[in-house]
């Protein structure tokens, strides 16, 4: 039976090790929620690295390890630290990662670790013959992994082999500064189909391959001799339902069944009624704009010094990649800002910033979604963001304000929230202020347009229409060929 083949540089469960025994639990992230509908049952598998490297596996635990995630249909891919080093830390997110964000700047060309992303690209490819028969379809995840459509299509011309990039394609101008910048492009045009969230990520791409590998394009498919590949865009949705049911239940909970944040976040609502929360949700990453948010919030409070006491900003900062020189030197200065501001304007009776650097349970992410009044993501630069998009499925009575960078993926999708140039300070304060202002009549007429076209393009929807398309594609692709 031909099965579907799901490939991401992390897999959908998490190993926990203790007292020699294994345990596989599943991860709650957006890509494992959204591929369920996918990756279900036998007919599919999961390859992917397991977050430990080898060094890290006792030997003996190998094959508890394997039957493990054998039952959630996974298969792991083994890395030593070496190669996490140099493929993970290294190439992924010292180099593709800041300069697909637009961050020249912090981008490092080493051959050293461009030649273990290839590496592991190939271990990954291999993991991947090594299962794959020619009827089964391959679907490959994101930046990591750019090369491996290629590896895997010499070896299987015929196969169906779909990608999906989570982060921005950069222009060309951008794009054109990386060394292995022709190695990069031809790997990714092993695929059948390569998807995009947006539809500027996707120009971006054909441009790229245009001026770079003089290739022939028309619209969205690309000519080889003996192929056709298309390039489309296919926006991120969430699960919906979980969000809006989450939220509902949540609604209902008696003041024993509330969390310990909850009975806090009730609290500082019982003392100041009036006073507005501002949430925002991020990893703790330079793309984020989190140090730019807490400057814009200081120019806030100067412009409009009434909100004084009126408003608290509270930031979940969830650790990430902290092996990584940017993001120690950003963890520094968010924690730096967050001391400055807070000491500078805090009273007896208030802290403007709640500061959480830490990872929260899901229950808690619902705590936060819906006890506030104002979500505020400034991403410089954001493939989509999530974090919008979940906001808003929470907020069961329509009430609530987004406030979101332009440059998030999920703004072409979210016209109906205030829009902002993460860099113009004035523009965002006026938009805090519309925000804290905004009639609830508004309000509600804004977010059911939103909750509307979030419910239908969930990420179930996502996932079936990558594979409905690529399923299409594989056909013209056999039209073509035959020709
Ligand atoms: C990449 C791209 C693109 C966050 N904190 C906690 C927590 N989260 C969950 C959120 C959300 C997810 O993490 C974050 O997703 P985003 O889309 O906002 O951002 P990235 O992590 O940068 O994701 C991005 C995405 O891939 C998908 O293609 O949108 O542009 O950069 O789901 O809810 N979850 C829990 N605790 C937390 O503390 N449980």
């Amino acid at each position: 039976m031909a099965k579907t083949i799901i490939i991401s540089n992390r897999l959908p469960v998490q190993l926990q090790i203790s007292n020699g025994d294994i345990t596989a639990v599943p991860s709650v992230g957006g890509l494992a929620t959204g591929m369920k509908s996918v990756h279900s049952g036998g007919d599919s598998l999961w390859i992917g690295w397991s977050g430990l490297t080898d060094e890290e596996i006792p030997e003996e635990l190998v094959p508890k390890i394997d039957s493990a995630l054998a039952e959630h249909g996974s298969s792991k891919v083994n890395l030593t630290e070496k190669e996490v080093d140099g493929f993970y830390y290294g190439f992924s997110n010292r180099t593709i990662w800041p300069l697909f964000h637009y961050f020249l700047e912090y981008s490092e060309f080493e051959l050293d670790s461009w030649e273990t992303y290839k590496a592991v690209n190939q271990k990954f490819a291999d993991a991947i013959l090594e299962k794959a028969n020619n009827e089964d379809t391959i679907w490959i995840h994101d930046y990591q992994l750019m090369l491996v459509p290629q590896m895997v299509r010499a070896e299987r011309p015929d196969i169906s082999i779909g990608f999906f990039l989570h982060i921005p394609f950069p222009s060309y101008e951008i794009f054109r500064t990386l060394p292995w910048r022709r190695e990069v492009l031809q790997g990714l045009l092993g695929s059948d189909l390569i998807g995009f969230h947006t539809y500027d990520y996707e120009r971006h791409f054909l441009s790229s391959v245009r001026r770079l590998l003089g290739l022939e394009v028309s619209f969205n498919d690309i000519y080889l001799d003996d192929r056709v590949i298309k390039v489309d865009s296919f926006p991120m949705g969430i699960d919906y339902k979980k969000f809006s049911d989450a939220a509902k239940e949540h609604s209902q909970r008696t003041e024993d069944q509330k969390s310990e944040l909850q009975k806090r976040l009730d609290t500082h609502k019982k003392s100041a009624p009036d006073a507005k929360f501002f949430l925002s949700i991020d990893r703790l990453d330079y793309t984020k704009g989190i140090a730019k948010r807490l400057n814009a919030f200081e120019y806030f409070l100067k412009k409009y010094p009434q909100y004084k006491e009126k408003v608290r900003l509270i930031i979940l900062a969830v650790p990430s990649r902290s092996n990584v020189p940017q993001y120690k030197l950003l963890k520094r200065e968010v924690d730096e800002l967050v001391g400055r501001i807070n000491g500078e304007l805090s009273t007896v009776s208030w802290t403007p910033i709640w500061y959480f650097y830490r990872s929260m349970p899901f229950e808690n992410l619902i705590d936060l979604y819906t006890s506030s009044d104002i979500a505020w993501l400034t991403p410089i630069r954001d493939g989509m963001n999530l974090v919008a998009k979940e906001y808003i499925a929470t907020r069961t009575d329509k009430t609530g304000v987004l406030i979101l960078s332009e440059m998030a993926g999920s703004a072409n999708e979210m016209n109906e929230s205030l829009l902002i140039n993460p860099n113009n300070f004035e523009q965002i304060a006026d938009s805090l202020y519309e925000a804290i202002n905004m009639p609830e009549e508004e309000q509600v007429s804004r977010n059911t347009l939103l909750q509307k076209r979030l419910e239908r393009y969930n990420v179930e929807k996502w996932a079936n229409d990558f594979m409905n398309s690529l399923v299409n594609q594989k056909e013209k692709d056999q039209t073509y060929r035959s020709r």
